[in-house]
This record gives C-alpha cells, sequence and structure tokens, in this order.
C-alpha cells in the first residue's frame, strides 16, 4: 500500500506529499509481522503514532528500506511514538490481530489538520462479526446536538453515496 499523506491543499498552492507510507493495503487479521515503512519527504521531523498497536520499531535510516538486504534486530525495540527524522525513513512492525479503525498520524496537533493523519481498518470481516453496540449515552449526545445517528456521515439513510449536508473541516485562517 502506497499510503500518502498530502500537506493540505488549502494551505499551499499545491499538494505536496510530505510522508509516504508502504504498508500492507489487506489488514486482514493475520499473525505476520506486516513491515510498514514511512518515508518523510519533507525537511522537518515528524513524531509519528499508530493506535492500536505498540509497533516494533525496526528500521530508521535516511536510506529507503529494502526488504532483501536490510537486517532486522533481534530484539526489536517498540515504540508507541517514535521521530521520523527530516527526509527519513522508518520501518515499523505488528501484527493485524486487533480489529478496529485504527490512526496513524503526526502527533504535533496542527500536523494532523495539515493532513498527516490516516485511517487504517484493520481486520473489517472480524471487525462486522463483533456487532459491538455504540452506548446509548453517546447516541444521546449526538441527538443533544442535532446529530444524525443512523445513514452515512450526512445522516442520509437512502443513499449512502450522498454526502450533502454533511459536517465539513472549515479552512485554515488566511495569514
Ligand atoms: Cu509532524
Amino acid at each position: 500500500m502506497h499510503l500518502l499523506f498530502p500537506w493540505a491543499n488549502s494551505w499551499r498552492s499545491s499538494s505536496t506529499t510530505l510522508i509516504t507510507v508502504h504498508a500492507p493495503f489487506d489488514l486482514t487479521s493475520t499473525n505476520a509481522y506486516l513491515p510498514t515503512q514511512l518515508t518523510n519527504n519533507s525537511a522537518g521531523a515528524h513524531p509519528m503514532h499508530i493506535h492500536g498497536h505498540a509497533p516494533q520499531l525496526v528500521y530508521r535510516s535516511s536510506i529507503p528500506y529494502n526488504s532483501a538486504t536490510a537486517k532486522l534486530p533481534s530484539f526489536p525495540m517498540r515504540r508507541d511514538t517514535w521521530m521520523l527524522q527530516p527526509n527519513g525513513v522508518t520501518v515499523i512492525r505488528y501484527q493485524a490481530t486487533n480489529p478496529g479503525v485504527w490512526l496513524i498520524h503526526c502527533h504535533m496537533e496542527w500536523h494532523v489538520e495539515a493532513g498527516l493523519t490516516a485511517t487504517l481498518i484493520e481486520a473489517p470481516t472480524q471487525l462486522q462479526t463483533q456487532r459491538l453496540p455504540i452506548p446509548q449515552a453517546f447516541k444521546d449526545q449526538c441527538t443533544a446536538q442535532g446529530i444524525p445517528t443512523a445513514g452515512n456521515a450526512a445522516g442520509n439513510t437512502v443513499n449512502f453515496h450522498n454526502l450533502t449536508g454533511a459536517n465539513t473541516v472549515s479552512p485554515p485562517p488566511k495569514g
């Protein structure tokens, strides 16, 4: 998988890919350790973080990772958050055995707002079989704020492709 984090178009005249992530597309539950490479194409450092896992950090360099030649550590360290150096590469590994919808993102909040975040859907088949109920208190909060609790992101229960009226993110202030 090539997962690109484009810098928000609204902030620049053209989109610039700052971080490229190479990871398996299909995060089907498996006991295999899935290598995920993050390549920083920018001159800034990014403290990266993934939800749902405390991954092994197995490679850090300015040289792209080559799975055929790279020698992985026998006892890799595990990290909740790791620094992706300017123009650097890191490779993390984890077992996709935790069904869920997980974020992978930079831990600098304004970088998240600018686009350095992505959602990974892990083991979707297993996730669907769990049929986790949404607590009534959560639904009550939505109702109190006028947020629909059925349908798609716009509350459309007829046409799930129609997002008319969905919440959108306000553009950042000019300047
Ligand atoms: Cu960042």
